[in-house]
Order: C-alpha cells, then structure tokens, then sequence
C-alpha cells in the first residue's frame, strides 16, 4: 500500500466506502455524493459568498473555500465531499482574463489565435495555484474517517471550449470553427492543458485529495473521430501523467453526453469510475461498463428539484440497477441552483435504506 492509499484508511483498518466503490467493490449501503453538491442550492452557502467581493477571490480564499466545500456533508452526510473550486482557475492562472459575472456565469476573454495561445503562462502555475492546494490540505484534516476528499479539474476539452467561447451556454461554433480549420492550434492549447492540469491534479493529490474526478461536461457535442482526438487521447494522457506522479489515486471520468463513446472511453483513457449522464440507460450500463469500471450516476437534477415520491421511485430504480457491480450514487450533472436542500435530505434517506 502506497502513501496515497495510507490517508484512505479508517482508524480500525477499513477503507472509506467511496474509495471500496472505486477500487471495484459492491458497497452496502451504497456510497453517494453530488455534483455541485456545494454551492446556490444552500442558503448557508449564499451567506458565505456575500463574505467574498467575487467568485474568484472566493475560490482563493482558503478558509472560505474549505467552509463551502464542508457545508453540505454536515446536512446530508455524504461518503465525500469535493474541493470547492471551479474548472476555470486553470485558465485564470495561465493568464487568462477571467470574471463571473452574477446571474450570469463565467465570461472569459476569448483566445482568438496563436497570438493569445503565446500569452499563456505555465511556468509558476502551481505557486498561482496554491491557495486552492491550502484549502484541500485543510479540508484533508477537517474529515470524520469515514468521509473521502475528491480533488478536481475540467477535461482539457471542455476547459478549452471555455478558453475559445469566452462564455458558457454558446453553440460552441467558435471552437469547432478554430480547430476544424487550425487544428494545429486545437492540438497546441489541448497539450498545453493536459499539461497544466496534470499538475494541479498532482498538487491536489500532494495536499490530501484522495480521489480525482475529471469533468467534460462539453464532451457530448463532437463526432467519433474528434472525440478520439479531443477527449479520449488527451484523458488517457492526463490520467497517466497523473499516475506517474500519484500512483494508486483512483480516477472518475466524467465525459458528459458521450452516449456510446462512454465504453470505448473506459477502456481507452483507464479511468476507474465512470460519471454517467441521466440519459444512460442504467441496464445498459451494468452490462457493458460496470464490468470494465466503477460507475457514478445519474439520477436527472430535475427529478431531484422536483423531489417526491417520483423521485424516491427514480432513485431507487437506479440502485437496483447498479447496486450489484461496484457503483457510486450520483446526479447526472450537477445540483440545481433552486433545488430545495430538503429534497437532498429525503434522497439520503432512499440511500441509507437501500433498494
Ligand atoms: O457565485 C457563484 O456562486 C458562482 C456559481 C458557481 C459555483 C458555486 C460557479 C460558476 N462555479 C461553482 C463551483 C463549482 N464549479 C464546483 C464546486 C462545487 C461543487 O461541485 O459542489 C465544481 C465542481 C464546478 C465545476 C464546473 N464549473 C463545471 C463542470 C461541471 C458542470 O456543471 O458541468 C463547469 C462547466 C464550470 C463552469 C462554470 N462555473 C460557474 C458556472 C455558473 C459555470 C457553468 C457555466 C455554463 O456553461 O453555463
């Protein structure tokens, strides 16, 4: 057992029930946690973020950052808590201008050319990086024994659609344009991102996160050949730049909207869990990808704004879908801001009394 694996283990021995999901075991009762499970939908966490003049200096504010990022375990109790960050301070510490804009998300000067793509800075990125590295370290000690750290970061991918866009919520036209005309330029700034990446990963790894999850939120909207290209070889690149450095650290890849690319995904990039959008039929699901990997999914985030019985059916199918193959409970894409937090309270409840 490696040093990673050692932080992994419980006073008496036994290991976190997400870290037993991971490593390929049907956990009892079944681990759960939630994309953007901190965050809008907590009044405790809007009254924290009034304390910050913006979303950026909030990210960078360790002992802010580590308070959003402990908020919803002590609700709802989940098996992990994930790093309160976003997937844009990777371009924000290339050099990238980058703002939020309230009520409206992220808006980004968007890279146009080479020219821009020269601008960027990788030397010294971690030493920009690391109030988010302090906040994983205190977060690592603030944990009950039983609670796992995930660290996180955007796929280069999807990271790069926000680089190109300046924005959220486009057509992605301006993306696809540049790298179906440049796609030298596509492939520098997608290397440039494996490489940033890979070492924010290895410095969250470093400071105590335990388990790593990559999101590809915009993995969904490219062909079988881009997606080769754009997600699977950078991935699997990442994912072994990190090994290298953290051997052991369990990996979920989370490329959203992949469809039937989520199977040639798993078996390419290596990834030990696989995120699954509710559109995945869980039953296709069990047959062909749990056996390669851990799943994580995918109840619809509207069916958990809306609660109620329907959702406590949904939640429910889905764990007896999945509950016989290591798997992890989870949304298909993250928490909606007006989701009401007692409807999270109601769905731990459906968990801890399992299918
Ligand atoms: O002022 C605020 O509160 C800003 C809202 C907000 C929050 C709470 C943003 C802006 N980011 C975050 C936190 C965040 N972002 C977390 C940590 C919290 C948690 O998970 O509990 C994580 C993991 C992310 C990841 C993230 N940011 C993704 C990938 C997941 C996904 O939802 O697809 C993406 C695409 C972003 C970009 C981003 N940052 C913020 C917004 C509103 C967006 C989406 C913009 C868009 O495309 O519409």
């Amino acid at each position: 057992m490696g040093p990673q694996r050692a932080i992994s283990t419980t006073k008496d021995g036994a290991r976190k029930p997400l870290l037993r999901a991971l490593d390929g075991e049907a956990v009892s009762p079944i681990p759960w946690w939630l994309m953007r499970q901190a965050g809008r939908f907590l009044p405790e966490y809007r009254e924290l973020r009034s304390k910050a003049q913006n979303f950026i200096d909030f990210c960078f504010d360790p002992k802010l950052a580590c308070e959003a990022t402990l908020q919803p375990l002590r609700r709802f109790g989940m098996d992990a808590v994930i790093l309160f960050s976003d997937i844009l301070v990777v371009p924000y510490a290339l050099g990238q201008k980058v703002s939020f804009v309230e009520g409206e998300g992220p808006i980004l000067a968007p890279l146009v050319s080479d020219l821009g793509l020269r601008e960027l800075k990788i030397a010294g990125l971690s030493e920009r990086l690391s109030p988010i590295f302090e906040t994983v370290a205190r977060v690592a000690t603030s944990l009950p024994p039983v609670t796992a750290l995930i660290g996180f970061a955007g796929g280069p991918w999807t990271v790069a659609v926000y680089m190109v866009e300046g924005k959220g919520g486009t057509d992605c036209s301006k993306i696809r344009n540049l790298f179906l005309t440049k796609p030298a330029d596509g492939a520098a700034l997608i290397g440039l991102l494996v490489q940033a990446t890979a070492e924010y990963l290895v410095h969250q790894v470093r400071n105590g996160a335990e388990v790593i999850q990559i999101f590809d939120s915009w993995a969904g909207i490219l062909s079988e050949e881009e997606f080769r290209r754009w997600i699977i070889a950078p991935t699997k690149q990442l994912v072994s730049l990190l090994r290298g450095e953290c051997p052991g650290v369990p990996v979920i890849g989370f490329p959203r909207s992949a469809g039937v690319m989520y199977r040639e995904y798993v078996q390419a990039t290596g990834v030990d869990a696989i995120g699954l959008d509710s559109l995945v039929p869980v039953g296709w699901a069990a047959r062909e990808l749990q056996p390669l990997a851990a799943v994580q999914g995918n109840l619809d985030n509207q069916v958990l704004r809306v609660g109620g019985r329907q959702m406590e059916t949904e939640a429910r199918r889905i764990m007896r879908a999945l509950a016989g193959g290591p798997f992890v409970f989870n949304l298909g894409h993250g928490v909606l801001p007006d989701t009401p937090p007692e409807n999270v309270a109601a769905l731990a409840k459906v968990l801890r009394a399992g299918a």
